[in-house]
């Protein structure tokens, strides 16, 4: 078992997409141990990305996370990451695959719907950025 980070981003939650993105983990049959809408703080989004630091979008993509609602979930399941990076398609939601999250719903490589973390070490780093230990089901 393995858990991971999904972030519902802020275009998914205006497009009302909420509902929609998490029935896909449930359908697959994904366990969710902790979950929340909140706002974003800079920090957190700066946190969160810190591997793209001084990267051409890293701006943008912090004004973006930042600019609206998100709902941060943890998820888990047998190779939750892997599985998960899978379900949400290529970061250019013009090459993600159809039956993937970004590929059929979305057009952008900046506004592409999701984040789920990429390996072990960033999911456990991540969760820590949202959740305490007492807000998950399990540890
Ligand atoms: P991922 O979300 O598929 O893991 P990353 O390469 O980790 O993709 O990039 C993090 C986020 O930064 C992306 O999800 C997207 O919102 C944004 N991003 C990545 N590459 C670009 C780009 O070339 N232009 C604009 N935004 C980008
Ligand atoms: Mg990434």
């Amino acid at each position: 078992m393995q858990k991971t980070l999904v972030i519902i981003k802020p275009d998914s939650v205006k497009r009302r997409f909420i509902g929609k993105i998490i029935t896909r983990f449930e359908d697959k049959g994904f366990e969710i141990l902790g979950l929340k809408l909140l706002v974003i703080s800079e920090n957190v989004a700066r946190e969160n990305y810190s591997e793209h630091k001084g990267k051409e979008f890293f701006g943008k993509l912090i004004e973006f996370m930042t600019s609206g609602p998100v709902v941060v979930l943890v998820i888990e399941g047998t190779n939750a990451i892997e599985v998960t990076r899978t379900m949400m398609g290529e970061t250019d939601c013009h090459k993600a695959a159809p039956g993937t999250i970004r590929g059929d719903f979305g057009l952008s490589n900046r506004y592409n719907l999701i984040h789920g973390s990429d390996s072990p070490e960033s999911a456990e780093r991540e969760i820590s950025l949202f959740f305490s230990t007492e807000e998950l089901l399990k540890t």
